[in-house]
């Protein structure tokens, strides 16, 4: 950790900013082509935010694309699905891909609404007690918790064609604008330790006999265009995970590896440097790290 810190404190807001540009000029590491299929463009919220083929989500039986992506974790294969805020026309395909992904938990890190313009469509009830139908999909918010940067919302999920029902969480951070980083990054720490009890809790007692990947489904992370805000909280959660586990950390790393099976993930330079910062304020936090001086270090201008 301590090297982490020194390799802040050395390069400086200007040195970890040109550590970013490093990482965004590498070209994307494969095609998209199905992103790019006449009959799928319509699909996509953004023309130039596409998925790379080889890590695609694909929906089953028929009419298999939606603008998702597999993405592994800490020593986890697919861990997340990143994906694009859903449209209306593309709202049945997502619980579609919730359903036979067997997700648990759905972490969104966009409002639907912002700065007067629509970053995602309202894919869930938002009201206690309502039902919306979703293609072949009932949707009902069971139960809603109001926190300063976040919302919980318990959902069930009825597929009327099986007749069965299955509990997803909604996590919901609220202040979090495109293009820019969380105002507090202890708040996202406590979002990021929420939705991660919450997956070991419901695996344990929704799937206590999964064979599948260790830590169970993935979780499906979406902002409005599922690369900056999503790649950000992801890099943060492998972070942490390997934080945790072996005591070190390799921002540029992740994020390059990342980028191979979601393009362009983490959008602006501060959604990077968020990323060494809310992972040395967790060390702290958890006593891996003592306080630091930065008072020797303090850049001069902003790097931009
Ligand atoms: N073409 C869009 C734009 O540049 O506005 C694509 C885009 C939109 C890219 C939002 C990233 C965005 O942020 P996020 O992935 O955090 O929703
Ligand atoms: N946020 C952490 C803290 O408060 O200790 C870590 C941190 C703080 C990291 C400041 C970098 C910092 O540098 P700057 O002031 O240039 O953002």
């Amino acid at each position: 950790m301590q090297e982490l810190v020194q390799h802040v404190k050395s390069k400086k807001k200007k040195g970890i900013y040109q550590e970013y540009e490093e990482i965004r000029r590498e070209p994307p590491a494969g095609t998209f082509n199905y992103s790019k299929k006449p009959a799928n463009q319509i699909k996509n919220r953004y023309s130039d935010v596409l998925c790379l083929d080889e890590s695609r989500v694909r929906l089953f039986p028929t009419s298999d694309y939606i603008n998702a992506s597999f993405m592994d974790g800490y020593k986890m294969t697919k861990a997340y699905i990143a994906t694009q805020g859903p449209l209306p026309k593309t709202f049945a395909d997502f619980w579609r891909m919730v359903w036979e992904q067997m997700v648990l938990i759905i972490v969104m890190t966009t409002r639907v609404m912002e700065r007067g313009r629509v970053k995602c469509g309202q894919y869930w009830p938002l009201e206690v007690s309502r039902t919306e139908e979703y293609g072949y999909f009932l949707v009902r918010n069971v139960h809603t918790e109001t926190f300063q940067d976040f919302k919980i919302t318990h959902l069930e999920l009825y597929n009327s064609q099986t007749g069965e029902c299955r509990e997803v969480s909604h996590y919901l951070y609220v202040s979090w604008p495109d293009f820019g980083v969380p105002k507090s990054a202890s708040a996202m720490l406590d979002f990021r330790a929420r939705v991660k009890q919450r997956q070991e809790l419901a695996l344990q007692t929704l799937y206590p006999h999964w064979t599948g990947p260790p830590g169970g489904p993935p979780i499906v992370v979406h902002c409005s265009a599922g690369i900056g805000r999503t790649g950000t909280f992801c890099t943060l959660d492998i972070c942490l995970s390997r934080l945790e586990d072996i005591g070190t950390v390799n921002v540029k790393r992740t994020v390059q590896r990342m980028r191979m099976q979601r393009a362009f993930s983490i959008q602006t330079w501060d959604q990077y440097y968020f990323c060494y910062k809310a992972v040395i304020e967790h060390a702290q936090q958890t006593g891996r790290l003592l306080p630091i001086d930065w008072s020797d270090t303090e850049p001069e201008t902003d790097s931009e």
